[in-house]
């Protein structure tokens, strides 16, 4: 597989990829077209290799465990906090590698890690949340791939509440960087006319 790199500049160089926010940091939005992964299989393949379990969040000290599956799989040590839970990184497979250099070029960047969430339908969201965990460094890069089907991806600036979205499309490629963690929060809004499934691949860089 070989990454269409020649086309990757950003709007206003040549019309390829969209810069989504005005101020207070970079999300670029690279289209399925754009990039080499466009094909519908990805989502078969991704959905039988990865090792999908039910997520679970904490709060007011329970454990609730959520419809959404996930996953999370890195280098080794590459070990993720979040909702109360820690997790250790589960090995590579060969289609997360690949997919992951890709991310490497598009963004000029390296990771070491990839939280995989598998929404069954529009029931399945993320609520309003910002990636600023210590272990992500001061300003993560985060690259983020969506397969299947195509949902609403929202921004909302923590102070003036402007609101920004976007649509991840099957193959595209979102890239958050600079302040985006610290000045934006994003969600993945439920809605009730998505009746197919998602799969989303964050790739990130856990500091060890
Ligand atoms: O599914 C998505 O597009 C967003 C996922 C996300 O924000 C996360 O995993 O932190
Ligand atoms: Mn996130």
């Amino acid at each position: 597989m070989e990454p269409k790199t020649e086309n990757m500049g950003f709007i206003g160089m040549n019309n390829t990829a969209i810069s989504l926010l005005p101020h207070d940091g970079e999300a670029i939005y690279y289209p399925g077209d754009l990039l080499p992964l466009s094909n519908p299989s990805w989502f078969d393949i991704l959905t039988d290799s990865i090792a999908w379990s039910n997520d679970t969040v904490k709060m007011f000290g329970k454990t609730l465990t959520l419809n959404r599956k996930s996953a999370w799989y890195g280098d080794p040590g590459a070990a993720y906090s979040y909702s109360g839970i820690r997790r250790e990184p589960l090995k590579w497979t060969e289609e997360l590698l690949m997919i992951k250099k890709l991310c490497e070029e598009v963004s000029n960047a390296t990771f070491n890690s990839v939280l995989c969430n598998y929404y069954h339908d529009g029931k399945d969201g993320m609520g309003w949340h910002c990636d600023d965990e210590r272990e992500l460094g001061k300003e993560p890069i985060i690259a983020s791939v969506s397969f299947g089907a195509e949902r609403i991806f929202a921004f909302k600036h923590r102070n003036s509440k402007e609101r920004i979205n976007i649509r991840l499309e099957h193959g595209s490629m979102l890239i958050m960087r600079g302040q985006t963690q610290h000045s934006w929060q994003h969600a993945l809004p439920k809605s009730t006319i998505v009746h197919e499934p998602r799969i989303n691949l964050t790739f990130r860089n856990i500091l060890m």
